[in-house]
């Protein structure tokens, strides 16, 4: 039983006292406590495939900041690996992957991975946070988009355009759906044993949606969102994160999934008109908000509730929290989210 559950009730369009908040990477470098422990260890690596210390820093952000989830510490990137593709994290540049993906031989070689033979590390991670957690809140469990996940791969690296990734989708469009059903697989069976393990919702994080064009975007992106939508178990709240893809969320309003996340850009008044209120929305405070004063993140903070209103909205940042945010800024948007929430419900402002 959850002592805190409203994120899922916000989820599933339940109403609730006040609106949940919590925020996108927030496991990691904004915390000291995060930056102690990672700054003892061999690199980041180690961080995500130690169970018992995956589970430390998906809780720090729980206890430092009284949040209401918990984001399993793990990073999208472990998919590819568990396909037969290893990754580096390179130390202030990111993700790495020496060998890449170029020809139909390479996509041959890549294994549609068993979760608990190839990622056993995050379930069992999932599985020692949930019982540390002891139902203070829900733990979200999460993968990256298929089309996000071919990006890397084929790429080997973070990237303003992606293009080797995207010439492929233009030069050889079967190699690149061979290789994303492959991902798919994965991702289906990896989501659902995380799940089985104590996840409570699961988030797919599309962070390279907004590079495609539209009908790219529905041809090698949307429709395997949906295939993994489609196959979560009953009752297992899915949230969309598609950053970029403003130009697609009239498209997830027909999908499985309960929740769409959206980034800074788009204005949730304008996707309500859109898509209605069959589906709870999650966001989208601008991250460079908090770098500013303590009255400019309340004033910031606000401003993004009242665009939302007060049902079916969790709120969060437009996309991950950056490193050198100062924690207590980060402290007065889910301070300010929480009054002025409960505020608003009993009618005071
Ligand atoms: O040294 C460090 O601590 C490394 C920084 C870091 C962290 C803290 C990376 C490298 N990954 C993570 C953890 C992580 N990654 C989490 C769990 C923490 C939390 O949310 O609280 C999650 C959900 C992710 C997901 C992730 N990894 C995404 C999708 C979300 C997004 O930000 O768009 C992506 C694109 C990645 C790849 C990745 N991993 C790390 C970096 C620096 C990057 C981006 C590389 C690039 O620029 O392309």
């Amino acid at each position: 039983m959850l002592k805190n559950d409203l994120l899922l009730r916000a989820a599933r369009g339940e109403e609730t006292e006040r609106t949940p908040v919590w925020l996108m990477r927030q496991a990691g470098r904004i915390l000291p406590e995060y930056r102690a422990l990672r700054g003892r260890l061999s690199g980041f690596k180690e961080l995500v495939e130690t169970p018992e210390l995956a589970a430390e820093v998906t809780i720090q952000p729980v206890d430092a900041l009284d949040v209401d989830a918990a984001i399993i510490f793990s990073d999208i990137l472990v998919v590819p690996e568990a396909m037969g593709l290893t990754y580096e994290m390179v130390e202030a540049r990111g993700p790495l992957f020496p060998e890449t993906i170029k020809t139909a031989q390479d996509v041959a070689r890549m294994r549609v991975a068993d979760p608990e033979e190839h990622l056993g590390y995050v379930l069992e991670a999932i599985r020692v946070t949930k019982r540390a957690l002891n139902g203070r809140v829900p733990l979200i469990g999460f993968a990256g988009a298929p089309w996000t996940i071919l990006a890397y791969m084929v790429e080997g690296h973070g990237s303003k355009t992606f293009s080797k990734a995207r010439r492929m989708l233009y030069t050889n469009p079967a190699l690149a759906h061979e290789l994303l059903d492959k991902i798919t697989r994965t991702t289906i069976t990896y989501l659902q044993a995380q799940v089985e393990a104590g996840a409570n919702i699961v988030q797919v994080f599309d962070s390279w949606a907004g590079i495609l064009p539209p009908d790219h975007y529905r041809e090698f992106s949307a429709r395997y969102i949906a295939a993994i939508c489609d196959a979560m178990p009953e009752g297992v709240p899915v949230t969309v994160f598609a950053k970029g893809a403003w130009f697609a969320v009239s498209d997830f309003a027909h999908f499985n999934c309960r929740t769409i996340g959206l980034d800074w850009n788009e204005d949730p008044r304008l996707v309500r008109a859109a898509i209605g209120y069959d589906k709870t929305l999650q966001g989208n405070l601008d991250p460079c908000a908090l770098y500013g004063s303590r009255e400019q993140v309340q004033t910031a903070t606000i401003e993004m509730l009242r665009r939302f209103g007060p049902q079916r909205h969790i709120a969060n940042l437009g996309h991950g929290v950056y490193p050198d945010t100062d924690p207590d800024n980060v402290r007065v948007f889910i301070n300010t989210v929480k009054e002025f929430s409960t505020l608003a419900r009993q009618g005071a402002i």
